[in-house]
């Protein structure tokens, strides 16, 4: 069960770093999901220092932008795209981090067009060079399924699931996430079923992004199809005010409201929210 960083800084310099890891830790949490956006920046010793000390688990997510675009028709962008997807690959190595997720197969923006078919094909050709050079690092891959504001290739369950069974790599799976399922899907049960064969990843987010519970999002009925799929990867609670601030995540993701102030009380409550939550299931005979 694991914290997204971003509910505890803006900035993942030293200081911001370990203020993700201590407050990842304090709430209970057994894992702190990084978003290494920039590797040749990242703080890969002090990051690895860090997973010991507080005892975490450690995975990344990234959005990718137009330039290291590894759905473009440019194949000279997709090779950049490439480059770029490597390079934090060999930082979560170097970190011990276990999966790279996120909207890792394409740009992470609102687009004024659909993909085109030779854009979803470069895509995903790029991705499985890709899973076989993370398969060599022992990472695991997993492609968000987002909502239509943030990516044009696909944004339900049933679209990521085909996009992953063409890619056909052992490592690569589906991620989903409660607040995008909660824009594009008709329910919260059936996209778990849909992709239990390949689901690699969870995020836990409201309807808002601020406090679970507060919003409109199903989640009994999301941790009843965890359980009855036997859903066993990371869990991890999102979640975005402007009170934390990474000035391109916040313009991206449309974070323009304060939800929250407290990131301690946040991540304590999300962390208490999901073990009760995991442990109402736990019994249930499905
Ligand atoms: C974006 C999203 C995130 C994002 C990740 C980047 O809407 O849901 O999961 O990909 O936070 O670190």
């Amino acid at each position: 069960m694991g914290c997204h960083g971003s509910v505890w800084t803006g900035s993942f310099d030293e200081a911001g770093l370990r203020t993700a890891f201590r407050g990842t830790a304090e709430a209970g949490f057994d894992l702190v999901e990084l978003p290494v956006f920039d590797p040749q920046s990242w703080p890969v010793e002090l990051t690895r220092r860090l997973a010991a000390e507080y005892d975490l688990a450690t995975t990344a997510s990234l959005g990718l932008t137009d330039d290291v675009d590894i759905s473009s028709e440019d194949p000279a962008t997709v090779r950049r795209g490439e480059d770029h997807l490597r390079a934090v690959l060999q930082v979560l190595h170097e970190v011990g981090a276990s999966h790279l997720v996120g909207v890792i197969y394409g740009p992470m923006k609102k687009h004024q067009r659909p993909a085109t078919e030779r854009e979803v094909r470069n895509g995903q050709e790029a991705m499985r060079r890709l899973a076989t050079y993370a398969a060599a690092l022992g990472i695991r891959l997993g492609v968000e399924i987002v909502n239509r504001y943030e990516s044009n290739i696909f944004n339900t369950a049933a679209q990521g699931r085909v996009y992953v069974e063409e890619v056909g790599a052992d490592n690569l799976g589906v991620h989903l996430d409660t607040y995008h399922m909660n824009i594009e899907e008709s329910g919260m049960f059936a996209p778990v079923l849909e992709t239990a064969r390949c689901l690699e990843y969870v995020h836990v987010g409201e309807s808002h992004r601020g406090y679970l519970g507060t919003g409109t999002v199903d989640f009994g009925s999301f941790f009843r199809a965890l359980q009855l799929v036997g859903y066993r990867g990371p869990v991890v609670f999102e979640s975005f005010s402007s009170a934390v601030v990474d000035p391109d995540l916040t313009a991206t993701l449309g974070i323009w409201r304060n939800l929250w102030r407290d990131g301690a009380d946040l991540g304590a409550h999300a962390s208490t929210f999901i073990r009760s939550s995991l442990r109402a299931v736990e019994t249930l005979d499905l």
